[in-house]
């Protein structure tokens, strides 16, 4: 029964269809076509389990079975979360099992701008295909739902998604190996709230901040209203703390190379056993132990995604004249400044500039400001 493009099959819930492969690889959008029209037909009168096979007479080489599924009822079958990312391929969780799926070659031109057309958090639409009957293998991303959130980082024209569909952002430093750098906190905070979530600065490593520097750090950003946590992987202190912070939302969690990201996952859950790096003896750097950003799904009910550590320089894709906003500080002062298009970088009469003077504006702050605007890099 070589299928014309168009014409209505007879799919039912569970119903194993055998299709032309030759049309399927290079038409992809028929075969999206009548699965929908079934679907919309609601034709779903065959169990799921015992869905039986029609196949094609001879020729099965050029045939592959596709498995056509109603998902009304049991939207657990069509819709997943994207785990991780493998080259083309994505791990998608349905909620009882994890799919390898690819992506519908569709699917990725539509988004060609955003660059990533998938991405960890991603909640997405999915078929599921077998080589052979009762040999579902994988899935085809056919959709990608709108993301309430995405964090995103620039790398010299190039803008990264890191994840999306996430609440909050665990930006991650240590008080020591490698040492904070403010500059890097704050261009996180920065592409945290451009993204639509809430920033949570964690101060890891406690257990090496001998002189306290660490500690009055994120001082600095309690002051400024944003929730700050001190912990230590090791110690095991400020876990449960970060632990109930995680609780019940899902959290992607960020920070240059070996600061303890894994680690203090690990230490809420010693099962997960992560990969965690060894500070190099010679740099005393992180050295990428996580390569691939994950998803995880904490026992404590809590989602996470775990990410590779990212350099300091790369963060943040935010129009210019948006990043004023993002610091909190300074968004009360400006109304002050003489010019209502003030950059708050080379203007007269400036209230940033004032408030910096006045001390309402940490110096770091403001230079942090004035980097992320004036970066060559950024002007892309
Ligand atoms: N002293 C001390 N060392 C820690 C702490 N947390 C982690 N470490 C050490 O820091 C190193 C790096 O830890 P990881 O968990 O791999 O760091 P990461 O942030 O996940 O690094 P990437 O995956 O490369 O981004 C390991 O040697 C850990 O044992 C801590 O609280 N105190
Ligand atoms: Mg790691
Ligand atoms: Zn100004």
């Amino acid at each position: 029964m070589a299928r014309k493009p168009g014409k209505k099959l007879p799919a039912k819930k569970g119903t194993r269809v055998r299709v032309d492969l030759r049309h399927n690889r290079n038409k992809p959008a028929p075969q999206k076509d009548w699965t929908r029209e079934a679907r919309e037909q609601g034709i779903d009168d065959v169990d799921t389990e015992s869905g039986e096979t029609v196949s094609a007479k001879g020729d099965l080489s050029r045939k592959r079975t596709v498995v056509v599924r109603n998902d009304a009822d049991d939207p657990a079958r069509f819709n997943g979360t994207v785990v991780t990312m493998r080259g083309l391929f994505a791990d998608v969780d349905d909620g009882e099992r994890v799919w390898s799926c690819t992506v519908r070659r569709i699917v990725r031109s539509r988004r060609i701008a955003e660059r990533h057309a998938v991405i960890v958090g991603d909640k997405v639409r999915f078929e599921i295909v077998a080589d052979e009957p009762g040999r579902e293998t994988e899935g085809v991303i056919e959709e990608v739902m709108p993301r309430r959130s995405v964090l995103e980082r620039v790398s010299g024209r190039r803008r990264h998604t890191i994840a999306a569909n996430v609440d909050q952002v665990i930006i991650t430093t240590s008080a020591a190996h490698p040492r904070p750098k403010t500059h890097l906190i704050d261009r996180y905070i920065v592409a945290t709230l451009a993204g639509r979530m809430v920033p949570v600065v964690c101060m890891n490593k406690i257990d090496l901040d001998t002189d306290g520097r660490s500690a009055a750090l994120l001082e600095r950003y309690a002051n400024l209203g944003y929730r700050t946590l001190q912990t230590s992987a090791v110690a095991g202190s400020g876990v449960d703390q970060l632990g109930d912070m995680l609780r019940g939302t899902s959290s992607v969690i960020t920070g240059q190379s070996g600061v303890g990201k894994s680690s203090l996952l690990n230490t809420i859950q010693p099962g997960l056993q992560l990969p965690v790096g060894r500070i190099s003896e010679e740099t005393l750097h992180g050295r990428h132990t996580t390569t691939t950003a994950r998803l995880i799904k904490l026992e404590i009910g809590a989602y996470v995604v775990d990410t590779p550590g990212i350099r300091s320089f790369d963060l943040a894709a935010v129009p210019l004249h948006e990043i004023e906003m993002y610091f909190d500080e300074f968004v009360e002062l400006i109304p002050d400044c003489k010019f209502p298009d003030c950059t708050h970088v080379h203007e007269a009469k400036c209230a940033v500039k004032d408030g910096v003077e006045r001390g309402l504006i940490h110096p770091d702050r403001y230079k942090s400001y004035v980097r992320l605007f004036t970066e060559p890099d950024r002007r892309s």
